[in-house]
């Protein structure tokens, strides 16, 4: 992840057209070895479609329409979330992602159609007064849905802002009912390396894990996505289930999530363990606080060619710094 050597979307806006993505699904095709389409593939674009099938997907936004839960959105927005910068493009967000189990690039949408999002169970466990495991639509049909327009700030130094619609994690802290000597929230994104090639690089310390301690886990801005611009969420950006947490770097921000762990020690994580000197627990945006390989002072919007500077807690200061009263000395920043 973490490795920004040239951002790929610091292209004009032109180069995310249809068209771009068009001609990248005809690489994915070569790469498939499907050479003898790539011959076809020479056919104007009006055939996109054509490939879409024969890929086994249509793209970014292929299954939306069997979501069980798509009649909730677009959820009401709560406008005590606003962003004074624009919403990133839709087209960009759902195609410039993140996502180490569909491999360490960028471009992973396509391969992350591969996940299934029906049926899917999240298991609450640890030291909590209520173990149970949830279907997801029976989750999400609990909880009050609303709509947050959230900065996301990559510890890479890219950002974005997104309509993202979810529920405060408060409220599911509230239905595992935590013992009082649970300290600390441990998550874990799915598991099943037949869909997600980069889960068959053993080398990682899969499945991906985060934690937060149940003072940020219950902070009102601790959010748990299921859906982003009015519509359920895409694969590639961690559907059904994902954790959004804006004032942290975006690595915090954990995919596919099936289970959340209560307990009383501080959970190590996925990039703790692959690089611990690097990347940290708390892991709060601090544009005083270089990480080792390159300063954080600035960032690049998706979409934008022009750096902007990075904000003390990515602009949150006012929600959560009180959270870390008292830490000064601790590593909270990275
Ligand atoms: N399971 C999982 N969650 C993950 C990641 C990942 O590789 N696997 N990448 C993280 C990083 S580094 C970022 S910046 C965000 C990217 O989210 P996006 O692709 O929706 O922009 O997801 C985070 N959550
Ligand atoms: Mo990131």
């Amino acid at each position: 992840m973490p490795i920004l050597s040239k951002p790929r979307w610091a292209l004009p806006e032109s180069a995310a057209t249809p068209e771009r993505l068009f001609r990248e699904r005809r690489s994915l095709i070569k790469a498939a070895g499907l050479g003898a389409i790539g011959a076809i593939a020479a056919a104007p674009a009006a055939q996109a479609g054509l490939f879409d099938r024969l890929l086994g997907t249509d793209g970014p936004k292929a299954d939306d329409e069997i979501d069980p839960t798509a009649d909730l959105y677009p959820a009401p927005r709560n406008d005590a979330y606003a962003v004074m910068r624009p919403i990133s493009k839709e087209e960009l967000v759902t195609t410039y992602n993140n996502f180490y189990e569909f491999g360490s690039h960028k471009r992973i949408f396509n391969a992350a159609q591969q996940l299934s999002l029906r049926p899917w169970t999240v298991k609450i466990d640890g030291m909590v007064e209520n173990e149970q495991t949830l279907d997801i639509d029976t989750l999400i049909r609990g909880m009050s849905l609303e709509e947050r327009v959230y900065r996301h700030r990559c510890v890479e130094a890219w950002s974005m802002v997104v309509p993202w619609t979810g529920f405060p994690m408060a409220d599911l802290v509230k239905l595992a009912a935590p013992l009082s000597g649970a300290r600390y929230v441990r998550m874990e994104t799915f598991l099943d390396p037949e869909v997600a090639s980069g889960q068959r690089q053993s080398w990682y310390p899969w499945p991906y894990v985060e934690g937060l301690t149940i003072e940020e886990a219950t902070n009102p801005l601790t959010f748990l996505v299921t859906g982003a611009y009015g519509k359920p969420m895409e694969e590639q950006n961690g559907a059904p289930l994902r954790l959004a947490t804006p004032w942290k770097y975006g690595f915090k921000s954990i995919k596919s999530l099936v289970r959340f762990t209560f307990t009383d020690e501080m959970p190590s994580s996925f990039w703790m363990d692959i690089a611990g000197s690097e990347y940290g627990f708390y892991a709060n945006v601090n544009p005083e606080v270089p990480h080792p390989r390159w300063s954080q002072a600035s960032e690049q919007p998706l979409g934008s060619e022009e750096r902007i500077p990075t904000l003390l807690y990515n602009g949150y200061a006012d929600e959560v710094a009180g959270l870390y009263t008292g830490m000064e000395n601790q590593r909270i920043y990275f």
